[in-house]
């Protein structure tokens, strides 16, 4: 440390050097890390689709929907492209992201999409959708589940996660049971919020002046 910024230190209450750079500390870094809206995925309804860009379609069976094609299903916006969780197989779909994300210990990850209510038959339906182990699609790390009746408009649910220790993780989305009409899926979004290095610059100063003061009082 130089002498100039020691002697700063030295000559302020750690609280008012905190003040004085608390300005020039940048705001919280949240950044998008994934975001699909299905609306580039084909041209075309396809039932029981499994050539999706970003996720495999690891059990059951889901349907490409193209907004008010196939018996007028509508996705977000009622343009573009969405999915019935639920394919034509009797046997509902469990969607896993391609990409393995490796999440950091300390910093929070918002796993987010919109659902609908199934639009074309008179049922509930129930998703589960969060963080699972990257090798054990079974294992959930954080997950919620969400049940919509038929013509419950779309929402945004998230599900947040922090890990204590780094983990590799994909995302999963899945549909429950199965007789072809499903939660219709569009929008997921994935963000993380690290913690902020301004404020970490400012705690690392702020006990450089703590320990400065006791040096000098011993
Ligand atoms: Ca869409
Ligand atoms: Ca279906
Ligand atoms: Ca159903």
């Amino acid at each position: 440390m130089n002498r100039f910024l020691s002697r700063l230190l030295t000559r302020f209450a750690a609280p008012v050097t905190v003040a004085a750079f608390m300005a020039a500390a940048p705001a919280a870094q949240a950044g998008v890390l994934f975001s699909d809206n299905f609306d580039s995925q084909g041209a075309a309804n396809a039932l029981s689709f499994n050539g999706f860009t970003h996720w495999a379609v690891t059990d059951g069976t889901v349907d490409y929907i193209r907004s008010g094609v196939q018996y007028g299903i509508n996705c977000v916006g009622n343009t573009g492209g969405c999915v019935d969780l639920d394919g034509s197989t009797l046997n509902a779909g469990v969607m896993s992201s391609k990409v393995i994300y490796d999440l950091l210990a300390g910093t929070t990850y918002f796993f987010s999409l919109d659902l609908s209510g199934g639009q074309v038959r008179d049922e509930h339906n129930t998703v589960n959708f969060g963080f699972a182990l990257a090798n054990d699609l079974g294992s959930f790390l954080a997950s919620d589940m969400v049940t919509l009746a038929r013509n419950d408009p779309f929402g945004t649910y998230a599900v947040a996660y922090t890990p204590g220790s780094d983990v590799s993780a994909r995302l999963v989305i899945g549909n429950a049971g199965g007789d072809n009409v499903g939660l219709i899926l569009d929008n997921v979004v994935l963000t993380s919020k690290v913690p902020e290095p301004g404020t970490l610059a400012l705690l690392g100063l702020g006990l450089a002046a703590i320990g400065l003061r006791r040096r000098r009082a011993a």
